[in-house]
């Protein structure tokens, strides 16, 4: 694959300066290239869309395009300083679609999937938070992002992964391959196993109050990792939400949870220094704060009453994921190194732990925010 090649399919100025891999995401494989056109340097996004995990590229880029169009209405309806870098820009191809499809040839015998986006400069994205405000940042720029796309007319969005944030499901995932255990690996993981097998109810918790009725669906982004928002180098304030894959029907608790667990612990989530896992607080108190401010007054009591919780189903969920996925061999998650994905799901187990022994605490603030707020 060259790179400067699948860019000509897309309706860039200029030409071709430089290129190569980009970011660190575990799925598509994402490239950034510059071109130069009347004197002017000008970055862009290529991005693979995995398509072994996006089985329907074409209805996935619909749902990118028509979001992306909606952000950008709602951004000028509010108004806002700085537009084009609030959210993403598609650049389409020369026939004006979002996305290119590359035939098969000799060295790559199925057909790949493109897309391209206009870089967004002078931003950074985190693997790990540092600062209350940082989590703020992003937590807010979510809160946000659900408050813009909750609006969004025509039809429901394409589930672009079918089940994506279904708990029972990848509970029920996990035990299958368990039972398989193709590679005799289960041996090893006993002990994450009777972690996983101990604690089933947390994966039926909220999608049991949403068949009461008690949570809505709405449109979220399901994969609020610190890394998908990006923060402006200058003013640290948060950006532009990226990485617009999943986003589709599903509840508002799996973005607020997801940022719960890739913000709280001071360390990766590859880490296998298991000690040093722990609940920040204050980062947690920022998380909450950001989100409210968005989306205090759209979620239900019961949605509120589930804030703390939801951070413990989305690392207990991730952890499921990372432990059936070394099962079966990693071949979802990109392992690069032995028992990455068990490091990984030992890590998301730990943590699970610390956010059950905080629960109160993280419960407390939250209601006494919101009393606070109403009054
Ligand atoms: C994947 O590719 P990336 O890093 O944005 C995964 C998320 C997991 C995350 C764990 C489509 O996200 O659900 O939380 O890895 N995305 C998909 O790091 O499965
Ligand atoms: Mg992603």
């Amino acid at each position: 694959m060259r790179l400067e090649h699948i860019c000509r399919a897309f309706g860039i100025e200029g030409t071709f300066v430089e290129g190569g891999a980009f970011g660190n995401g575990l799925i598509n494989d994402t490239f950034a290239a510059s071109f130069e056109h009347d004197g002017n340097q000008r970055r862009y996004i290529i991005q693979r869309i995995n398509h072994r995990i996006f089985r329907d590229p074409v209805a996935l880029m619909e749902n990118v395009d028509r979001v992306c169009a909606h952000l950008r209405t709602r951004l000028i309806d509010e108004p806002c300083a700085d537009l084009h870098r609030r959210s993403l820009t598609l650049v389409r191809t020369h026939e004006g679609q979002a996305l290119h499809c590359e035939p098969a040839n000799a060295k790559q015998p199925e057909p790949t999937y493109w897309r391209c986006f206009h870089f967004i400069e002078g931003c950074t994205s985190y693997d790990v938070v540092d600062t209350p405000d940082q989590a703020y940042q992003a937590a807010r720029k979510f809160g946000e992002f659900q408050r813009l796309v909750s609006d969004l007319p025509g039809s429901r969005l394409i589930e672009t992964i079918p089940d994506f944030h279904n708990t029972p499901k990848r509970f029920a995932a996990l035990k299958e391959a368990i039972a398989a255990d193709p590679l005799g690996r289960a041996a090893q993981c006993r002990e994450e196993i009777e972690f996983a097998l101990a604690n089933e109810s947390i994966a039926h918790h909220l999608l049991g109050l949403h068949a009461q009725d008690l949570i809505p669906e709405r449109i979220t982004h399901n994969d609020t990792k610190l890394s998908n928002v990006l923060i402006d180098d200058q003013s640290g304030l948060g950006m532009c939400v990226v990485d617009l894959d999943t986003v589709m029907p599903g509840l508002s608790l799996y973005d607020f949870g997801d940022l719960i667990r890739t913000c709280v612990s001071p360390i990766e989530e590859d880490s296998r220094d298991l000690a040093s896992i722990q609940v920040r607080l204050p980062i947690f108190q920022a998380l909450a704060c950001g989100f409210l401010e968005e989306m205090a007054g759209v979620l239900t009591p019961t949605e509120i009453a589930n804030l703390s919780f939801s951070g413990k189903l989305l690392t207990f969920e991730v952890g499921l994921r990372f432990l059936a996925d070394h099962l079966l061999g990693d071949q979802y998650f990109t392992a690069k190194r032995p028992n990455h994905n068990l490091h990984r799901a030992r890590n998301q187990f730990q943590l699970v732990r610390e956010l059950n022994s905080h629960e109160n605490e993280m419960n407390d603030f939250v209601q006494n925010f919101i009393t606070n707020k109403m009054a």
